[in-house]
């Protein structure tokens, strides 16, 4: 696979795409009607999105600023802003969460502003051909109440749900691409945010997910735990995932390791 330029690695990427759940998806199930009818962002295109990878490597690394420089900023799960604008920007136009962000008290999802007057993607594991029918009634997490709940009090918010076919579109890519065999495991968020930012955007800067010399043991910017499987992987195909996206990368070595981005090529500007 190293014989792959970055660019036919994303030409490759952009024909297993990232895909929203839609409503002809979902037969005989009451979440139907609560999918938005609009698609994600439209026609609205981008030219410099940032992804925020909730790294420990973010803490005193200074990058609020260039980070809140994109046009658009997408974050994970429950990673905060308030208290870490200096580190990490304050600017947050999407957030892509795991189903048990939705779905676990801890997270508050119905009442933390958090969640407010953005754009949310949210994913949840299904087994690997599981068809979206049986995925509808056994979800991993079950993030359908939440997500109706949520849709219902304001039906003008941008909530989505990632069609779970299309994750392991994106876990055949990165395995076609792997040296190394993979469990069948969904890639992180970080990997599907990736994946749902670049057909809308000029270049994506993701941001500590692959590690520069601030590496840490500590596991998130927010937060004292130590876990070195944070950034490495334990249950996620992680590592493959970085492999990959630093072999996609067009930045610098000194944007990588000192300042701490990788930047990657967005699916309209490339020449497939
Ligand atoms: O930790 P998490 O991930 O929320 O991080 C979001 C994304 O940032 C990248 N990351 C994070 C930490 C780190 N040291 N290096 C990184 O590169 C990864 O790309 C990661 O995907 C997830 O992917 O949704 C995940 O969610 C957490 C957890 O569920 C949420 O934070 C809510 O508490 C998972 N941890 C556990 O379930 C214990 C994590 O495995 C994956």
């Amino acid at each position: 696979y190293m014989d792959m330029t970055a660019n036919e690695l994303l030409c490759q990427l952009k024909d297993s795409p990232i895909s929203m759940l839609k409503r002809e998806d979902v037969v005989k199930h009451p979440l139907r009607e609560y999918i938005p009818k609009r698609s994600l962002f439209e026609n609205k295109r981008f030219n410099s999105c940032a992804i925020v990878a909730s790294a420990g490597a973010l803490k005193n690394s200074n990058l609020g600023a260039i980070i809140d420089s994109h046009d658009l900023v997408l974050r994970f799960n429950h990673a905060p802003v308030k208290g870490f604008e200096k580190d990490v920007g304050k600017k947050t136009t999407i957030r892509v969460l795991n189903s048990q962000v939705v779905t676990k008290d801890q997270f508050k999802f119905l009442g933390s502003n958090l969640y407010k007057n953005i754009t949310l993607v949210a994913w949840d594991p299904s087994n690997y051909s599981t068809p979206i029918s049986e995925w509808l009634q056994k979800p991993e997490f079950n993030l359908f109440p939440n997500f109706m709940e949520f849709r219902k009090r304001d039906p003008k918010s941008r909530f989505f749900l990632v069609n779970p076919q299309s994750i392991w579109g994106v876990w055949r890519f990165l395995q076609g691409n792997s040296p190394s065999r993979l469990r069948r495991n969904p890639p992180s968020s970080g990997f599907l945010g990736l994946g749902i930012l670049l057909p809308h955007c000029s270049f994506v800067d993701m941001f500590e997910y692959v590690p520069s010399t601030r590496v840490t043991r500590r596991c998130h910017y927010y937060d004292p735990e130590e876990n070195p499987a944070c950034t490495f992987g334990v249950w996620h195909p992680l590592a493959a995932e970085k492999l990959l996206t630093y072999h996609m990368n067009c930045a610098d070595d000194r944007s990588v390791f000192q300042i701490g981005f990788i930047r990657i090529l967005g699916f309209k500007s490339l020449n497939c």
